[in-house]
């Protein structure tokens, strides 16, 4: 099935800040927020207030922008953190508290009646603050939880106000298909609320520790599920979450779901992986260099007759161009189509295969050729054939 008009969190500001090393300054926050609300982002989490003064007077600054994304802050189940997010101005606030009965008692000294208490009275007293802020709650490490003591939590917090209860998997540890399968846990959770009256909007935070973050989310996705949380990269603690430009291709691609400014993904990768100074994967999916890249001679040749032979995306889709990686597996039609890429598509057979030659040799080096030198190695193999003969 899949939800008719899906929202995406995007918490590269907040979850991907957790990446070991990785910290925006507010003015790249700015501009990260700006590309985001571009892209038509839905929620946009910009940070916990209570963490930092700098990051207390980011969230208002973004909070500030006007833009059509809702601005979200990350908070405790404490009335301190709510305080400082709702000074900020948001329109969402994330509330996290575990409840599992071994993390209650070992790490909070406390039991689930005094959690869930703490919990609503927390959404209470947000809610009375300001009745439009979209409250969301989210047991954290919601799947690996006894699943009674979710249920009862989630219950009373949306009878206590909250609008969207977000199911995590904090540790990345559901496996579809499996016991631990997305689409089972949200059916059920929906099913359970829905016996009792309770129809909050459900969110999903899928971690990427098996690399099955992207495909939990579709789970969700396939069970209706109303909001997915992503990041640019991946970003996030350890493996990070679920990408932004991979979630987006498929909801568009193969799920008819047409809301997004694609051609505005590079910009923010671009962006995100200078500031974050994690590089972008050159195989990476979608946003890697080599994504839309066809290399062996077999493959540049039928894709230069058709590029669908060798592709199921299109790169333009994405704000992408297609290349013929000009390396030692080039052949004729790679060579042909970078030419025309430089208008120098008149050139006789014979210096074509000089050329070639040249770019082989290079390629042979483990260096793959840049468009930008072909005029010179055009310029050079001319001169070594006249050199040579
Ligand atoms: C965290 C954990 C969290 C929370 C998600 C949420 C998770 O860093 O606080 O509040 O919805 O993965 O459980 O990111
Ligand atoms: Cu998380």
């Amino acid at each position: 099935m899949g939800t008719v008009n899906i929202k995406i969190l995007d918490s590269t500001l907040r979850e991907g800040e957790q990446t070991p090393g990785v910290y925006f300054d507010s003015h790249i926050k700015l501009a990260i927020a700006e590309k985001l609300n571009e892209i038509g982002i839905d929620i946009i989490e910009t940070g916990h207030p209570a963490v930092s003064e700098e990051i207390y007077s980011t969230v208002k600054m973004l909070a500030g922008q006007g833009y059509n994304s809702i601005i979200g802050a990350h908070a405790r189940s404490i009335k301190k953190d709510i305080e400082l997010a709702l000074e900020c101005g948001v329109g969402f606030l994330g509330i996290f508290y575990c409840v599992s009965d071994e993390r209650l008692s070992s790490v909070f000294k406390t039991d689930l009646s005094s959690a869930i208490s703490q919990i609503t009275s927390s959404i209470e007293f947000a809610k009375n603050k300001n009745p439009d802020l979209l409250v969301r709650y989210t047991p954290e490490d919601t799947v690996r939880s006894n699943y009674e003591n979710v249920i009862t939590a989630a219950s009373a917090a949306v009878k206590a106000g909250a609008d969207i209860i977000s199911v995590a998997d904090t540790t990345g540890y559901m496996v579809p298909g499996t016991s631990r399968s997305m689409y089972d846990y949200i059916s059920k959770l929906r099913d359970d609320f829905a016996s009792q009256n309770l129809e909050p909007q459900i969110a999903v935070h899928c971690h990427n520790d098996r690399g099955l973050a992207l495909a939990n989310a579709l789970d969700a996705y396939r069970a209706g599920v109303n909001i997915i949380d992503a990041s640019v990269l991946g970003l996030g603690e350890r493996a990070g979450i679920v990408d932004l430009a991979q979630l987006l291709a498929v909801l568009s691609v193969d799920y008819d779901q047409n809301h997004w400014h694609l051609d505005k993904l590079p910009e923010i990768y671009q962006l995100v992986s200078n500031y974050s100074q994690i590089p972008i994967p050159v195989n990476y999916p979608v946003s890697g260099k080599n994504a839309f890249t066809h290399c062996a001679g077999v493959h540049t040749h039928a894709a230069s007759v058709n590029p669908m032979h060798y592709e199921s995306l299109s790169p333009h889709l994405f704000g992408r161009e297609r290349h013929f990686a000009l390396d030692h597996m080039s052949g004729l039609a790679s060579l042909r189509f970078a030419l025309q890429q430089i208008g120098m598509d008149n050139i006789e057979k014979e210096l074509e295969i000089e050329i070639l030659n040249h770019i082989k040799i290079i390629g042979q080096r483990g260096r793959i050729v840049d468009i930008s030198e072909l005029p010179h190695i055009v310029e050079t193999s001319k001169h070594y054939k006249r050199g040579s003969k």
